[in-house]
């Protein structure tokens, strides 16, 4: 019996050791090693996987990508079949949004990945915004103006004034921070936190009165080249 207990420390101690000093040096997790896919609208649907969340006056649908063929050729080469196409009308400017929980430890990404295609100068604006917990909860507790209390709120304007398709790579560094948060990017899910809580896609007219249009594809969350 002791033979056995002796003969299986020494497998377990073999096996730590070659973990510890044999193996290839330990790796960054995986979900931070390679691009996180947020949505491509391959399954055809916004509605889920993930399910995005409209308000106030944006209309969503997914449009065939068919006969969305101008623009920077590679995008064309990785858009698949389907986009998400976003419409409608300012009301003082402000149009509506859309938006996902999300709810991963996005701490390791340093870049937000979208591409764009416009029709034209007056597209309009679109303004990304990522939700990063500060407090320890899966919450994204607001103010009246819907401004987080607790949690940081990265933001990044964008207009849209091209036409075809446009990959835009931002770094995280370039948002704005807002919110009452840690003023720092620090997404985890250590103490409860939610991590990346939500993201939300805001339109913006170019006019008081104006509208927007333009398509979205291929949401990542990457890593700076
Ligand atoms: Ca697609
Ligand atoms: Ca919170
Ligand atoms: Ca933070």
């Amino acid at each position: 019996m002791k033979k056995i207990v002796l003969g299986l420390l020494i497998i377990l101690l073999s096996g730590s050791m070659v973990l510890a000093f044999g193996g290839p040096a330990p790796e960054a997790p995986a979900k931070a090693a390679y691009p996180y896919l947020i949505d491509n609208f391959e399954d055809g649907t916004y509605t889920k996987d993930p399910e995005w969340f409209s308000f106030d006056g944006i209309v969503p649908s997914i449009v065939k990508t068919s006969t969305l063929r101008e623009g920077d050729p590679k995008v064309v080469s990785l858009i698949g079949q389907y986009a998400l196409n976003l419409t409608g009308s300012a009301r003082d400017w402000y149009v509506g949004g859309l938006g996902t929980v999300l709810g991963i430890d996005a701490s390791g990404y340093s870049t937000f990945e979208i591409d764009v295609y416009g029709y034209g100068e007056q597209s309009g604006k679109l303004k990304i915004e990522l939700y990063d917990d500060d407090n320890g909860n899966a919450d994204i507790e607001v103010d009246k103006s819907f401004k987080p209390l607790y949690d940081d709120l990265f933001s990044k304007e964008i207009d849209v004034n091209w036409t075809g398709w446009k990959h835009l790579s931002i770094p995280i560094s370039e948002f704005t921070i807002e919110g009452r948060g840690g003023k720092k990017w620090d997404p985890t899910l250590a103490n409860g936190s939610g991590g990346l809580v939500k993201i939300q896609l805001i339109s913006v007219a170019n006019s008081q009165t104006g509208s927007i249009n333009y398509t979205v594809d291929n949401l990542e969350l990457g890593l700076a080249k």
